[in-house]
């Protein structure tokens, strides 16, 4: 069911919530997971020690590893036929990241996603085109869900078909947009090719875009190539999948469904909890999931929290920005390069385009090529000047980085599209490939 009144929650009183839900929580997780009893006896404390919603810092993290470990069934706090619904997450080590809800988790994240449409301006009689992937991975069903639970009309395309795709753009005059932000580039890029213009003939009001970092200039270009509203969704597999946060139109952060989630920002490398608005990683405790409870996980995102009020009038904390994961920091020679950090210094250079590559090889030292498509209207008009664009954006990169990179300009469509998650780092310093040429 969608929880209207909720998104509209005052903050002390999410706060009085967040405290009774966790120290139920705790105790729930404590009494039903053997892992959370095991970590908590190492660690000395006891549920009856989490008394205020301060003590949450008394509580030991939960990391990915956790779940990989006690992988399929190991941190179910219900019985498996309890359960309804599994989705996983392929890890870099080849062993899945499993999560489980049972008929009441299912329920709180559709309301969660009921939510996020409603937020970012979707409404009940709106057509939902879903291109995120339907499967194991949580974007496909989870928007699926949420979309239905508002009221309103879903095509589950799912992922690829670029070209049925932008038909149903067309035909069904789609409202709403929902996929990852690199294939909405991508879309309209396509529409073009089919002979389409997106502003003309498709008629997009929202989009909803998440499941990888994006810029404001990808921003920018999105909402200009549609004349929509292009709306920032974050979450994670671990978390539900999508739907722990969104854009309201302010689109000033992305407000937490704090009544079901209690965050925290931590340094990374010392698990210190951070004052409210510091960059660190975020942490978050799901105050209410029954299948499967997690305490303070360590979600490997970098963003900061703010609490002030925001004008929508929604007292729901927001992420100011997600920048990044700390495990996709590169270190380049000892200097620490954030792949959105590239991003930011590429887009800010008039006459680049969205598509670009990083990519990270050791000749001796290490070092750091980028790669990076020009702009297809810059690139047909007569003041394309190569040199000079070219210059510009290694002035660009190393304002940001500090360190030099190796830049090629590339035609536009030349790298690879997706249509999920793009890859845009390529590390090849473990294989010892050396690029011969950009
Ligand atoms: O990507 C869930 C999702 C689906 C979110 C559709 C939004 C839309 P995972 O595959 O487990 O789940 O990947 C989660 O993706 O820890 C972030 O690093 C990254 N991520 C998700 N949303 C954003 C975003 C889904 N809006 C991981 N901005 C997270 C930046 C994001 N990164």
């Amino acid at each position: 069911m969608f929880n209207e009144k909720a998104q509209k929650m005052k903050l002390d009183d999410i706060r009085e919530l967040q405290e009774e839900r966790l120290l139920k929580q705790v105790r729930y997780a404590y009494e039903n997971v053997p892992m959370y009893k095991k970590r908590f006896k190492e660690e000395g404390i006891k549920p009856s020690d989490i008394k205020k919603l301060e003590d949450v810092s008394k509580v030991p993290f939960t990391v990915k590893d956790d779940l990989r470990d006690h992988y399929p069934y190991g941190i179910l706090a219900v019985p498996k036929e309890k359960v309804v619904r599994f989705h996983a997450s392929s890890g870099t080590t080849g062993t899945p990241t499993v999560v489980a809800y049972n008929r009441k988790d299912m329920d709180v994240w559709g309301d969660l996603m009921a939510r996020c449409y409603d937020a970012a301006g979707a409404k009940p009689e709106y057509i939902v085109q879903n291109a995120y992937g339907y499967g194991l991975f949580t974007g496909g069903l989870g928007f699926h869900q949420g979309a239905e639970v508002l009221g309103c009309s879903v095509l589950p395309t799912s992922t690829g078909n670029t070209k049925k795709q932008v038909t149903m753009l067309n035909d069904f005059k789609t409202d709403v947009l929902a996929c990852t932000p690199s294939y909405a580039i991508y879309l309209a890029e396509a529409a073009e090719k089919h002979g389409y213009d997106p502003i003309e003939d498709f008629d997009l009001k929202v989009g909803m875009f998440g499941a990888e970092p994006w810029s404001e200039e990808a921003r920018d270009s999105i909402e200009e190539s549609y004349d929509m509203k292009a709306q920032d969704v974050y979450g994670m597999s671990e978390l539900y999948g999508p739907g722990v946060a969104i854009e309201c139109s302010e689109q000033k952060g992305l407000h937490i469904w704090s009544d079901h989630f209690l965050v925290e920002t931590i340094d990374p490398n010392t698990g210190e909890v951070l004052p409210e608005g510091e960059k660190g990683e975020l942490v978050f405790t799901m105050l209410t999931r029954e299948a499967m409870p997690l305490l303070r996980y360590r979600t490997k995102d970098v963003g900061s929290v703010t609490y002030e009020e925001c004008e929508c009038g929604r007292k729901h904390p927001r992420i100011e920005s997600i920048d990044g994961r700390s495990d996709d920091m590169l270190i380049v020679g000892g200097v620490n390069v954030f792949p959105s950090q590239v991003e930011d210094a590429l887009l800010e250079t008039e006459g680049i385009a969205e598509h670009y590559q990083i990519i990270v090889d050791r000749d001796v030292l290490d070092r750091l090529f980028v790669r990076a498509e020009v702009d297809r209207d810059y690139y047909e008009s007569d003041e394309y000047d190569e040199e000079k664009l070219k210059e510009e954006a290694s002035e660009n990169l190393k304002a940001v980085l500090n360190i030099n990179a190796r830049l090629k300009l590339l035609q536009p469509g030349s790298l690879p599209r997706t249509v999920g998650k793009a890859k845009r780092v390529i590390d090849q310093r473990e294989e010892h490939d050396r690029i011969e040429e950009l």
